[in-house]
């Protein structure tokens, strides 16, 4: 198999004349015909599908429309409603995909529900995979809301230490622009707003700017880095609540799929996993995360590498474990620069914030101008466990109880 790599240069195209499900005029007709520009002008109504749209080309593909949507609820729950299959560069913008899934799936073991947006990423496949989403919407699906997928197991590369599978040397980058994912995951165990699985050489870089994810079965967004490579996120103005309540929603079984060492596996806001070489770096400002199921935000990184994050005008409220949890382990430092944050109501009467590394490496972590709502029931958690140095320092804050392990405040 020869070298793939997606193309910018837009040649053909295609105008959407109609909303019908296939023919003459179709969105399904411009997608097979070459054509790597569709535009959709006002004119043409909903676009009501009964079977799955398909771009099977290389060349990078950009979808202009005006806010009309893709009505995919005749479509079976299963099927993914948009899928990219060669590893194409993807561009939407303003279009509105909504699935056909409204129930919960009570049975996890029988998993249903289809993507709403799914980019297949070839293991040959060089280069950086761009997906850029602006003023798209995703909702009713019953599987990931959006899902890249850098992964030869697809659907059963799991997550985080477990993560498994082969990948492309190529990179990953999501662009996500006034989007909103509410309402989607409820068909199956782990199905995220937004899921990045990104494996073999290369990072995942991701953006979300003014956009919501909110309502997800699991995470709000999930991404997924293995081997060699960093997870570099920057989300601002954006919104993650009420996130990862699935498995909570349904009867627990034992030894289901929801079944997470005898509790129900409950979700995040945003999750961050990174393994093997590399590091995260995340910036999350002006931003508000709120009764998600699990953490609020979750960055989790192994081997060597480094966690480097901050957050500012941040508000972590009412997540039913931390606001915010940033584990390091293997070689390689967490540094943490919180400023302007708002704590309050996480994690019951635990910490509201906590923050370890492991093994080799040091920690750094500021605070300023920050507030901890709920006193002893809001701590700072701070550890710093094997070798290395611990220091946090907080400036013009309220913040009452902190609890320091291997770390020296100053
Ligand atoms: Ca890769
Ligand atoms: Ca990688
Ligand atoms: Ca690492
Ligand atoms: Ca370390």
């Amino acid at each position: 198999m020869g070298l793939l790599v997606s193309s910018t240069a837009y040649s053909a195209t295609s105008v959407v004349l109609n909303g019908n499900d296939d023919g003459a005029g179709s969105l399904r007709a411009a997608l097979q015909s070459g054509a790597n520009v569709i535009r959709v002008p006002r004119s043409v109504p909903a676009i009501r599908i009964t079977q799955p749209l398909v771009y099977e080309g290389t060349a990078a593909l950009r979808i202009i429309a005006h806010g009309q949507t893709v009505d995919a609820s005749q479509l079976p729950a299963t099927d993914d409603i948009f899928s990219v299959l060669n590893g194409a560069n993807l561009t939407i913008d303003d279009l509105n995909f909504v699935g056909s899934s409204f129930e919960v799936n009570e049975s996890p073991e029988l998993p249903t529900g289809g993507k709403g947006v799914f980019v297949n990423v070839p293991e040959f496949r060089e280069g950086l995979v761009l997906v850029k989403l602006s003023s798209v919407s995703v909702s009713n699906v019953g599987n990931h809301g959006i899902h890249v997928s850098d992964c030869t197991l697809r659907d059963q590369c799991g997550g985080g230490s477990g993560g498994l599978g082969q990948g492309s040397p190529a990179s990953v980058s999501v662009k996500l622009n006034q989007v909103v994912v509410d309402n989607v995951g409820f068909g199956r165990q782990d199905a995220d707003g937004v899921r990045v699985d990104e494996r073999g050489d290369g990072d995942i870089y991701f953006s979300a700017i003014n956009s919501i994810f909110s309502n997800v079965g699991a995470d709000g967004i999930e991404l997924d880095e293995g081997d060699n490579g960093d997870v570099v996120a920057s989300v601002d103005g954006s919104v993650f609540d009420s996130n990862g309540e699935y498995c909570i929603s349904i009867p627990f079984v034992l030894n289901s799929a929801c079944d997470d060492d005898g509790d129900a596996d409950v979700d995040d806001g945003f999750d961050i996993d990174e393994a093997g070489e590399g590091s995260i770096y995340a910036s999350i400002t002006n931003t508000r995360v709120t009764n998600n199921f699990d953490e609020g935000l979750d960055f989790d990184e192994e081997d060597a590498g480094d966690i480097v994050t901050r957050l500012k005008q941040v508000i972590l409220s009412g997540n039913s474990d931390e606001g915010l949890k940033a584990s390091e382990e293997g070689e390689g430092d967490l540094q943490v620069a919180l400023g302007s944050i708002t704590i309050a109501n996480n994690n019951g009467t635990k910490e509201g914030i906590e923050l370890e590394e492991e093994d080799s490496g040091n920690v750094k972590v500021r605070v300023l101008k920050s507030i901890a709502v709920g006193g002893n029931d809001e701590e700072l958690k701070v550890e710093q466990g094997d070798d290395g140095e611990g220091v946090l320092k907080i400036r013009n804050s309220l913040i009452d109880a902190v609890d320091l392990d291997g770390v020296s405040q100053l």
